[in-house]
């Protein structure tokens, strides 16, 4: 890249419910951690976002002290991005009302994921069924031009696309249109014991996922009761959801193809594989974990950094929101 051209921004956040899990990390940190070095980077925590399904306060807070820990165990530079809990900056709200303003009930009664959760959940709130606005508003605030992120979030995602054309075209050119960002292989990692429904880090369950911080024990026998099906070879075959979905994972940690993982395991049983990979997800995750309990307990120095991440952050979103006050017509604030 020319050193006088402007790095282009990535911008992605997770919400602070339950734990931390493989098929985060596969579908979208680890392209985070890989995009820091092109891209100017900003990673947010969005508690808000949590807020829509029931939290105890308490262990929220505590959440996200051990989210943010665990960004950086994964290999989140500070020194290269931002690390931004979203109630930090203000902004973040108040471009969400302005948004709610440009989107229409069909756009919203249209997400899925607004249909599974209100399907689980008892409590069915407002804020559930506008969450995707606000997380149009984390996204345009910033400017992105590439939101790293699973599968699962593409059709948000294309929402923040339309809301940030239809603002453009109804004022003036204001927000830069973002591109999705996910993962050919490991977009959409399915549950351990249903292969048929994704992983989701707040499954009831803790057998139908594995935890970032998961102890090697709890790994191999997660792994072991996988589900997987009544054949005996090993084969990369979308009809068999339960093999085929660990053939993934064990690709996306081993860094091998699924075809060569095949030939590997021509003529071995499904034990052997279940053992490999329950190996090398455990080594994988062990320097993570080592990482996290050096740094996990220094609130200190969390704090001290969550601080930097939400004045640079306050100072970015600042610009487009005085820039979409204007534009609407809100009367300029006296200083
Ligand atoms: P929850 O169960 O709390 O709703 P979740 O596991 O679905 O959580 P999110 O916080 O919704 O996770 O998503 C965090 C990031 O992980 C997003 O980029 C999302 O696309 C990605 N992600 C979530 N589930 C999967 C999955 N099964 N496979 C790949 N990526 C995923
Ligand atoms: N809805 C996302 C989390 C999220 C997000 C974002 C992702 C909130 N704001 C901005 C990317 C960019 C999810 O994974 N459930």
């Amino acid at each position: 890249m020319d050193k006088t051209e402007k790095k282009k921004r990535v911008l992605s956040g997770i919400q602070p419910s339950g734990h931390l899990c493989i098929s985060n990390h596969i579908g979208a940190m680890k392209n985070w951690v890989k995009l820091q070095d092109e891209y100017e980077c900003v990673y947010l925590i969005v508690d808000l976002h949590s807020l829509t399904v029931n939290q105890n306060p308490s262990e929220l807070r505590q959440r996200c002290y051990s989210y943010i820990a665990q960004y950086l165990a994964c290999g989140i530079n500070p020194d290269k991005s931002l690390i931004v809990v979203q109630s930090h900056v203000p902004a973040h709200a108040e471009l969400t009302w302005v948004l709610n303003t440009i989107t229409y009930l069909g756009e919203l009664n249209r997400m899925t994921q607004f249909k599974d959760k209100s399907k689980k959940e008892k409590n069915i709130n407002l804020g559930l069924y506008t969450y995707p606005v606000l997380m149009a508003s984390d996204i345009l605030l910033y400017q992105a031009d590439l939101v790293p992120v699973g599968a699962d979030q593409k059709q948000h995602l294309e929402l923040s696309r339309d809301l940030a054309h239809r603002f453009n075209t109804k004022y003036s050119p204001t927000f830069t249109i973002p591109d999705p960002f996910i993962p050919k292989q490991g977009g959409r990692i399915m549950s351990l014991q249903s292969p048929d429904s994704k992983m989701s880090k707040s499954d009831d369950n803790p057998n139908n996922y594995i935890a970032l911080l998961d102890e090697p024990s709890v790994i191999l026998k997660k792994i072991k009761r996988a589900v997987t099906d009544s054949n005996t070879d090993i084969k990369y075959d979308e009809s068999r959801p339960g093999l085929y979905n660990l053939i993934n994972i064990y690709s996306a940690y081993s860094g091998q193809k699924p075809s060569d993982i095949e030939n590997m395991y021509i003529g071995k049983m499904y034990s052997d594989f279940k053992n490999d990979l329950a190996e090398i997800i455990i080594e994988s995750l062990q320097p993570i974990q080592k990482e996290y309990s050096k740094i996990f307990n220094d609130k200190e120095y969390l704090d001290k950094l969550l601080l930097d991440g939400a004045i640079k952050a306050r100072y970015i979103a600042s610009k487009t929101l005085t820039k979409v006050y204007r534009k609407i017509g809100l009367v300029k604030k006296i200083r």
